[in-house]
């Protein structure tokens, strides 16, 4: 125990530019917010841990065998106890509530005012396009869809900084869950249906980007790149996505959306994606279109062995 409290400094100095500090290490409007409220809440909660852990030592010191404190077998009831304990909690509670309700609405992907408002966004410029990027989950690939430039890269998101990216997003297969803890904070990417995001980055800069809920034998390698450019270095990389050769057609969609495993940091791309697809993938699951998974990748759950019960 003391050998763990002493390295418990050693965490205060690892410092932001520890990979596994990414929510400590903000670099957009929306990752900083979320950062604000988190803090906001532990601090809130602080009201309640500082005084119980000192409260605790306190108790113990004072009620040790050795101190002969008072014994009193008959007590039950204190007026000012209680009302600490039911008064305090629902103060923190109507606290808690008010910022979650505040923080809600500051990130809220589906609010007109996000990314718009000044105490959330100082660097987006008035009357900017947004990029469009539709994100399409897949097993175990991650798709970007860049429909107005009709490009689309995979396992690789490529944003300009400054410039607000508003997300729509879905799923071949099971809920998905899109978060790059850098910039954005966790939304699903479900089958069938559609859900928004939104974002602006900061900095150039690369950042990791993953998939924060389980969703089968492919999910460890689930990862994707995300890469903030520059203005001028953005134009350079639409124009080396449309020199690709690879097209992403419907049909050509159906291949790629085949199951398919250890796909971590390998990028592809696509020049001319056929437009609508976002729409005919959303179309298609709904009308029951499944990928069904390879045996091979789930021998482990389904062999023969394991279902077949013996006595
Ligand atoms: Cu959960």
């Amino acid at each position: 125990m003391t050998r763990m409290l002493a390295l418990f400094p050693l965490l205060l100095l690892s410092g932001c530019s520890d990979k596994h500090y990414w929510l400590f290490d903000p670099k957009g409007p929306i990752a900083s917010a979320e950062l604000h409220y988190m803090i906001l809440d532990v601090l809130v909660m602080l009201v309640v841990i500082i005084p119980v852990t000192a409260l605790t030592i306190w108790v113990l010191w004072r009620y040790r065998a050795a101190a002969q404190a008072r014994h009193e077998p008959g007590w039950a009831h204190s007026n000012v106890l209680e009302f600490v304990v039911w008064g305090v909690p629902l103060v923190i509670v109507a606290i808690l509530g008010y910022y979650s309700y505040v923080g809600i609405h500051a990130v809220n992907p589906y609010g007109p005012e996000v990314l718009a408002k000044k105490s959330v966004v100082e660097t987006t410029r008035q009357g900017i396009a947004p990029l469009e990027v539709d994100v399409i989950s897949t097993d175990w690939q991650w798709l970007f869809v860049y429909p107005k430039l009709h490009i689309a890269s995979a396992n690789e998101l490529v944003v300009p900084t400054h410039v607000p990216v508003h997300f729509r997003l879905t799923s071949t297969t099971v809920t998905n869950n899109f978060f790059i803890p850098q910039l954005v904070g966790q939304i699903y990417a479900m089958p069938g249906m559609r859900t928004k995001q939104a974002m602006i980055a900061d900095h150039t800069g690369e950042y990791h980007g993953l998939a924060a809920t389980l969703s089968g034998p492919g999910f460890s390698w689930m990862d994707f790149k995300v890469k903030a450019l520059n203005e001028q270095q953005f134009g350079q990389w639409v124009a080396g996505v449309k020199g690709a050769k690879a097209q992403l057609t419907y049909a050509a969609f159906d291949k790629f959306a085949q199951p398919t495993v250890n796909t971590s940091g390998k990028s592809v791309y696509f020049a001319n994606v056929q437009p609508g697809l976002f729409k005919h993938v959303i179309q298609e699951v709904k009308a029951g279109k499944v990928y069904p998974t390879p045996y091979a990748f789930t021998e482990n759950m389904q062999a023969p062995e394991f279902t077949e019960r013996t006595n």
